[in-house]
């Protein structure tokens, strides 16, 4: 073994359960299909609307801060960004859906491109798809998960910013996303603010890795 000094993305390592993140870094952004790697390596996307909280979602899973930028302008990432996890895998930040302040030629355009991607990448094992739990699944969520489903890609439907809500609306707008999202059972929710559910959400990725997932949810 030898002593690698250029190898920057190695960081102190932060355990989730059983699973340990040893490295994580930026390793490229695409604007189109010939950007997106094609190295046979394992990619599983983030998608959800603007300021759902994908990027921050992923810098908890990295156990980082700012690698993955969080823009203070929604909508404003227009490219898909990719994460190398362990030399091993792709953690990828797609941009958010359904942003009013985006002109519609621009919102069109992102669409299809995401579309392309899920529908070409042969390495996207799954995607997980955010929804706020404030909001309980809107038209725009319910649209595009059944237009992922629709391609054959495993979606996973996630609820994010646990912390917002109380036990009662926690309860009711769970059962509401899985209602409009026809999930077999709740989704499971996470909090970046209080690193709630990282653990059981890093097992689903590693189950759509390994395909060891017995179900699309
Ligand atoms: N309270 C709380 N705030 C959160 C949580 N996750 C993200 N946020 C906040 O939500 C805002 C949006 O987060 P981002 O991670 O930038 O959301 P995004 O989905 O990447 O947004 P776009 O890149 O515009 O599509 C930021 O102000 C975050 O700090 C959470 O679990 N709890
Ligand atoms: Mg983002």
């Amino acid at each position: 073994m030898s002593f690698d000094p250029q190898n920057k993305s190695r960081q102190a390592p932060v355990k989730f359960g059983d699973f340990t993140v040893t490295s994580s870094a930026f390793a490229k952004s695409a604007i189109s299909l010939k950007g997106v790697p094609n190295e046979g390596v394992p990619q599983v996307a983030f998608l959800g609307r603007s300021n759902v909280g994908k990027s921050s979602l992923l810098n908890a899973l990295m156990g980082q801060k700012k690698l993955v930028k969080v823009s203070s302008t929604p909508g404003k990432t227009r490219e898909l960004n990719f994460f190398k996890v362990n030399d091993a895998f792709f953690l990828v930040d797609l941009p958010g859906v359904g942003f009013a302040q985006v002109s519609v030629a621009k919102r069109d355009e992102m669409a299809k491109f995401i579309r392309e991607y899920v529908e070409k990448c042969k390495d996207l094992c799954g995607l997980v798809y955010l929804v706020d739990i404030r909001h309980g699944g809107t038209p725009i969520d319910i649209e595009t998960v059944e237009s992922i489903r629709a391609t054959g890609c495993p979606v996973l439907v996630v609820a994010s910013k646990r912390d917002k809500v109380n036990q009662t609306e926690l309860a009711k707008n769970l059962k509401l996303i899985q209602e409009r999202l026809s999930l077999p059972t709740p989704p499971l929710c996470v909090s970046v603010l209080k690193k709630f559910g990282l653990e059981a959400l890093w097992q689903e990725i590693l189950g759509a890795i390994n395909g060891t997932n017995d179900a699309e949810r």
